[in-house]
């Protein structure tokens, strides 16, 4: 399988996340994707190549221009007006607020972030940009002819909507991959979110469409992050109902149960008979992710890579989260090894 990753993932390398009330190292750490594209070179999965630039406009597919501006723009900004640390939100437009932008970069934060442990600094823009054309050289290596290939995407993407960021997303490199299989010709584009959270941001956007099925198996939001979407009872709307479906599991869930949500899910994508299938591809469902609360182990990825095998679709598989950094290689190259069935 064709692997696409560039090391412009090293330029999103902020120091501070908001948890438990301490600013302490994030967990979306650059040694992530050197981990994994270790293990894509220990087993060798294949060739590794850069991504190309696809410029602006498949991103703007997704993606609202003012939101756009303000990730380009935001840490000049936050500099500019003198702060001292990384950029974090202090204010939203909660509820009976008013979603009208403000001027001042400390107002706009809130209004752009769905999430405040995500700090912005300097090159989180270059290394999202970069991540988003990873999603984009794979997909056209897909559309080519590629039976299948593995987009090691770094920043992740699925918590950013149109027009959010937060959950350390920043372009929804997933949807803007999908978008591209539609705008090049497919018909129906599945998106398989197997992350342990929530792909909220992908759900949302496309929420109201049918030319997208979205499924998502995660941590319940009673409990997990995002907290605010990912109820079995989301369906889509208007045009798009029936085409999103959400498996909310709760603390504990080990592979049989897991298994038991992801065989309903490709069930459904098997009836739905998309021309390409996206991955979501997340491994902070594994025992020991420090922020998540599944329980598969290191074997279950390849399992579940064989079972995505069985769809008998071009599969394009897209990183998102996964926090267990030093089995982070092993559970996500076994998934792409499972789905090669070796
Ligand atoms: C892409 C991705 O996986 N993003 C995840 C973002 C999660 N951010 C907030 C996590 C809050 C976790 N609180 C966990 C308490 C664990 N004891
Ligand atoms: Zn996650």
């Amino acid at each position: 399988m064709l692997t696409v990753q560039t090391e412009k993932h090293l330029l999103r390398d902020s120091k501070t996340e908001l948890h438990g009330g301490l600013l302490v190292p994030p967990f979306e750490c650059p040694a992530r994707v050197d981990r994994i594209l270790a293990r894509v070179k220990a087993v060798s999965l294949g060739e590794v190549i850069e991504p190309r630039d696809f410029g602006m406009d498949p991103i703007r597919r997704i993606h609202d221009a003012g939101f756009l501006d303000f990730l380009a723009n935001c840490w000049t900004e936050w500099q500019a007006a003198g702060f001292k640390g990384e950029a974090i939100p202090t204010a939203w437009p909660a509820r009976r607020m008013r979603e009208t932008p403000p001027k001042f970069i400390d107002g706009k934060l809130g209004y752009y972030a769905l999430a405040a442990e995500t700090a912005i600094s300097n090159g989180t823009w270059e290394a999202a940009l970069a991540s988003a054309n990873v999603a984009l050289t794979a997909q056209a290596a897909i559309a080519k002819g590629a039976g299948s290939a593995f987009a090691l995407c770094r920043p992740p993407g699925h918590h950013a909507t149109s027009d959010m960021y937060g959950g350390y997303c920043f372009i929804n490199n997933a949807a803007v991959a999908a978008q591209a299989f539609l705008d090049q010709g497919a018909s129906r584009v599945a998106i398989l979110d197997v992350d342990f959270h929530h792909g909220n941001g992908t759900q949302d956007i496309f929420y109201g469409r049918d030319d997208v099925l979205f499924l998502s198996l995660h941590g319940r939001p009673e409990d997990a992050f995002p907290y605010f979407l990912g109820y079995a009872d989301e369906t889509g709307k208007s045009q798009g109902e029936g085409f999103t479906a959400n498996y909310p599991l709760p603390p504990g869930t080990a592979y049989d149960a897991w298994e038991d949500a992801l065989k309903s899910a490709l069930a459904r994508i098997d009836a739905y008979g998309p021309d390409a299938v996206v991955i979501s591809l997340g491994v902070d469902t594994f025992k020991d992710d420090p922020i998540s609360f599944f329980k598969l182990e290191s074997d279950d990825y390849k399992r579940y890579g064989k079972r995505i095998a069985g769809l008998n679709r071009p599969t394009l598989f897209v990183m998102e989260g996964g926090y267990a950094v030093d089995e982070i290689g092993i559970n996500a190259v076994n998934v792409l090894t499972g789905f090669e069935d070796r």
